[in-house]
């Protein structure tokens, strides 16, 4: 785990980077080299939709002026590793979340709250929104990382391999619920009721498989895709997070592209995201049939039991203090 020492360091050199981009931007401005190449690191499998859209229409969309070099399955970088890498110019791209962008800038911790957006179009459009501009600049001065785009991941909902039945967060009580390893991810788990262990993505099949875990947490095409099913007896649709991932790029190197190139770089970014999101609704809307013909039990707990205490336990939480005034309501208000 990293330090927060190593985190305001990171911050530290993010800026100091940023200061010689603005040195550079000023006069010196390198001709961009040809053929820059954007290595991205992500945790996700390469079949994933968020990286089939990467590779198969991100990737050619901006071939003319840079290559797409992924590497999927946290093969580069470990998961949460990321944003830092790229902060320190070790990395151009990755696809990246509110929990890890809240380690370093704590105010995205209030899209870490369950039960807050409401479904993939909330969503998209809340990106979209004015009300991110502040958060946005903010992620480019501090850490030099541009979000191009909202990717969408899913609903997660509690995936577990014990069988008895959950219609309310009590009936999580004791349950080892496996999450990703930041501070508001397992707050999440610990407002669903459960006892939180972090695990990383890469690792939770093993987790699951060996009884270290007792469940996690994923939307539907996710415990498809890793095979979680084959792990766990049963799916409960608490539907807690509309989950999100943020196309990231350097912005150093965002800040190397012309105008034209730049457009192209976005209009990319755009169409990869649009059609993830549209392969992730539709998966979700046909995977229950799946996941109960494998024998799993799939079925809608007490949601209202869930939203309220989860909700509760956001806004009195530590976190909240964080979140810049009046943007609940504005994010409520997006329609
Ligand atoms: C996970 O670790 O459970 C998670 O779903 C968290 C997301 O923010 C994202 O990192 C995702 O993993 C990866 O993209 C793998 O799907």
């Amino acid at each position: 785990m990293t330090t927060m020492f190593d985190r305001r360091d990171v911050l530290r050199q993010a800026a100091l980077a940023g200061a010689a981009g603005v040195a550079l931007s000023a006069g010196m401005k390198p001709a961009l080299a040809q053929g820059v190449t954007l290595r991205l690191s992500a945790p996700m499998t390469p079949t994933d939709q968020r990286a089939v859209a990467m590779t198969e229409i991100f990737g050619p969309a901006v071939k003319d002026f840079a290559t797409l070099q992924p590497h999927w399955n946290a093969t580069l970088f470990k998961q949460g590793t990321e944003l830092e890498a790229i902060a320190r110019g070790n990395l151009e791209m990755s696809i990246t979340s509110p929990q890890e962008l809240a380690t370093l800038i704590p105010a995205w911790s209030i899209f870490t709250a369950g039960y807050l957006l409401r479904d993939a179009e909330h969503q998209k459009k809340v990106f979209a929104d004015p009300l991110m501009n502040d958060l946005k600049k903010t992620t480019e001065d501090r850490l030099g990382v541009k979000l191009l785009s909202v990717m969408y991941l899913g609903r997660r909902q509690v995936n577990l391999r014990t069988e008895k039945e959950i219609k309310t967060p009590a009936d999580m009580a004791g349950i080892k619920l496996r999450m990703p390893g930041t501070e508001a991810w397992l707050f999440l788990g610990q407002a669903l009721g459960a006892n939180p262990l972090p695990v990383a993505f890469t690792e939770i099949y093993t987790a699951l498989q060996s009884g270290a875990v007792d469940g996690q947490d994923n939307p539907l095409p996710t415990v498809r895709d890793s095979k979680f099913f084959e792990v766990t007896k049963q799916i409960v649709l608490t539907s807690h997070l509309v989950d999100q991932n943020y196309i990231a790029l350097s912005k150093k190197v965002w800040d190397r592209f012309t105008p034209a190139q730049q457009a192209v770089v976005q209009k990319a970014a755009d169409d990869a995201a649009e059609s993830g999101r549209k392969k992730q609704l539709a998966l979700e809307a046909e995977l229950e049939g799946f996941f109960k013909e494998k024998g799993l039990k799939v079925y809608t707990p007490d949601i209202e039991a869930f939203r309220k205490k989860v909700q509760a336990d956001y806004l009195a939480s530590k976190f909240a203090k964080d979140w810049p005034p009046g943007m609940i309501d504005k994010i409520n208000a997006v329609k």
